[in-house]
């Protein structure tokens, strides 16, 4: 049976979603087609930090006016990447403040001559702050480091003789109470310790708060009428898969659209025309997660056409959307998709690598979803904000399923609970469903990570963050991430799963690892019992330095971390008959932090090494998940084909 909350929104979410309520207003993944181009503008970009006291000197001399080398010095900068660990200089890697970036694009002639080519500039991720100039005129603003904007350039690169344009994007690192993450900034007046103007920038999370272009920077192309978003949702009745969608045009009035749906062998299973409606798919093809079923990741493709007219005769735009055909739902103690139950077994994740840092990168992200099925491993988390699309596109192919989080990181002052906050995370919700509401992988929303959930203001906050996140997409369940104790925890009472971090035997009750199964056993019952709601151990783990040894184990080296998780597994493997439906490992790999005297080089909880090396907790991971997969999967027969060479898969 479904229970209360989630029985609500599995009923109500469709009569919402029919009745127009849904998210409105297009992000879509630019992709090619027959009717739109793509330029990507990554590589070398020129770059200059404003080191200026009051950093606002690139506003006062408008370095987006002229080339940026014509007011200063300037650094070749890679895009995308993190401007911090590229560099030698000490004060570039820990700068605060505006930095600007600028590159020349050249335009094919086409899109500056033809009027009914809508031309748009698109930035995967700036963080945090970002303005954006094209020749010298404002074009965007963008609050959020991990989220797509763009601007529509069209009329300023279709308005003169010139073929080429100057993008100019300065970026402000800067957090505040009010960001997300939010942050401070403490000034240092004590001029007998510190020089004039001293500030550092606090935070209350354990991640280096790297910044710059970190995703792909586009430019593309639509016909003046075009696409403007697509929405999907699935559910299934017996076996035939139901595919409702709609579809929002803009720029135009007089249109038709036509749908088709097509299965992997490309052959066309449903057909569909107008901005709405249901597709039926006999015999339908699921989207099972890795490991679940000898299928897994089963996509369709939705291949939408317009065909608008206009003053020039008739155009047509062409958009094709990988879909999944799932259900997910929540009962007392099971999380379901499919209508089997689902066991997370998996990691928590950090987009962070040496050098690049939170710069997004083919072979890294190639690297980790080879480390990720190699582990057996079937879900993740993206603590702690969203990541790059191209991420979640790989979870949609290989059957990863993800607990898709928002960057609320580090919410422990009242500051942070105030309108103006809750106003910024709402848009923040909006924006992340906007964009990864098709993913089939997709299965929950996490708005926050450890937030000061005891505070008073706090239930307000996550009662209306959570109802607004549901009202915006209702086929899914919402979670925030907790660490709070279960009587004090005021957003608790709104969540569908609860996610519980806890780190015993490492923040508390040192090198104790016998005190392990009793605490976790309390920890289990006590949010049992008060919410009647299943529970996902969303964090454990021991930094360990990679090749520190020490039998009898002691902290740091990589018995303990073995050792720890052991304890753990000892007690997930009686609750996970009850309720408990997931494990998340802390964290998949090693991560960069800020410099402190808890921190050696960063956070080492990684069971890889931050170059991707096993440390020994790797491997008895592995064994684990392998066996969780083998007793959880989904029929009973064999998933051989999704076996990596020498797994321990059994048949
Ligand atoms: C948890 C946080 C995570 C930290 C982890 C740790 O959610 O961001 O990195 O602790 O201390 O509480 O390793």
């Amino acid at each position: 049976m479904l229970r209360g909350p989630a029985a609500v929104w599995a009923a109500l979410g469709p009569l919402l979603w029919a009745c127009g309520l849904a998210l409105r207003g297009g992000m879509l993944y630019p992709r090619e087609s027959p009717s739109r181009e793509l330029k990507e503008l990554n590589g070398l970009w020129s770059f200059r930090a404003d080191f200026s006291e009051n950093r606002r000197q690139g506003f006062e001399q408008q370095w987006y006016r002229t080339p940026l080398r014509e007011s200063g010095p300037t650094l070749d900068m890679p895009v995308p990447s993190s401007f911090n660990d590229v560099g030698q200089d000490r004060q570039l890697r820990s700068f605060v403040g505006w930095v600007w970036y600028e590159r020349e694009a050249t335009l094919p002639q086409r899109w500056t001559q033809d009027l009914g080519t809508r031309v748009v500039l698109r930035i995967g991720s700036a963080h945090y702050y970002a303005i954006v100039w094209v020749n010298g005129v404002h074009v965007a603003e963008h609050e959020g480091g991990h989220l797509p904007f763009e601007a529509d350039i069209s009329k300023l690169v279709q308005s003169g003789p010139l073929a080429s344009c100057r993008i100019t994007v300065a970026i402000n690192n800067t957090l505040t109470p009010h960001t997300l993450p939010p942050g401070t900034i403490l000034h240092q007046t004590d001029t007998s310790k510190y020089p004039k103007g001293y500030f550092v920038q606090n935070i209350n999370f354990d991640f280096f708060n790297y910044a710059g272009l970190h995703r792909p920077v586009l430019l593309y192309t639509t016909p003046a009428t075009y696409i403007d978003d697509i929405t999907v949702s699935t559910s299934v009745d017996q076996d035939t898969g139901l595919v409702d969608y709609q579809i929002f045009v803009e720029g135009g009035e007089h249109f038709q659209l036509e749908v088709r749906l097509l299965d992997e062998e490309g052959k066309a299973v449903a057909r569909g025309t107008g901005g709405r409606g249901q597709l039926q798919v006999p015999n339908a093809h699921l989207w099972w997660p890795y490991l679940m079923h000898e299928h897994p990741a089963y996509l369709y493709s939705l291949e939408v056409r317009l065909t608008a007219q206009t003053a020039a005769g008739s155009v047509s735009d062409f958009y094709t959307l990988p879909v999944g055909i799932r259900t997910v739902a929540v009962t007392e103690h099971q999380f379901l998709i499919n209508g089997k139950p689902f066991y997370f077994h998996g990691v928590n994740k950090h987009e962070d690598a040496d050098i690049r840092g939170k710069g997004f990168d083919w072979p890294l992200l190639v690297k980790d979803f080879n480390l990720l099925r190699w582990l057996g491993a079937n879900a993740f988390r993206t603590s702690h904000y969203p990541y790059a699309e191209e991420v979640m596109q790989l979870c949609d192919r290989y059957g990863i399923v993800v607990i898709d989080e928002s960057p609320g990181v580090g919410i422990v002052l009242v500051e942070s609970y105030s309108n103006v906050s809750l106003q910024h995370h709402l848009e923040v919700m909006e924006e992340l469903v906007r964009r990864d509401k098709n993913h089939p992988a997709v299965v929950m929303w996490s708005v926050a990570n450890e937030p000061a959930s005891f505070l008073k203001p706090a239930g307000y906050y996550f009662k209306t963050l959570i109802a607004h996140t549901k009202a915006l997409d209702p086929s899914r369940p919402v979670t925030f991430v907790t660490n709070s104790n279960y009587e004090a925890d005021l957003g608790a009472p709104y969540v569908d799963v609860i996610c519980v971090n806890s780190y015993y035997s490492w923040y508390h009750d040192y090198g104790h690892m016998e005190v392990i199964q009793l605490q976790l056993t309390t920890q289990f019952e006590n949010w049992y019992r008060t919410y009647q709601k299943p529970i996902i151990q969303s964090e454990y783990g021991a930094d360990t330095i990679a090749g520190f040894h020490q039998d009898p184990p002691l902290m740091f080296s990589e018995e303990y971390q073995k050792g720890l998780l052991e304890q753990y597994h000892l007690v997930l493997d009686q609750k996970r008959k009850e309720y408990v439906v997931g494990e998340l490992i802390w964290n998949f790999a090693d991560f960069m932090t800020n410099q402190s005297p808890q921190r050696v080089m960063g956070n080492k909880k990684g069971i890889f090494t931050r170059q991707r090396q096993p440390k020994g907790a790797a491997f008895l991971l592995r064994e684990r998940y392998w066996k969780l997969a083998n007793e959880t999967r989904y029929p009973w027969s064999a998933v051989k084909s999704q076996c990596l060479e020498n797994s321990p898969f059994t048949l």
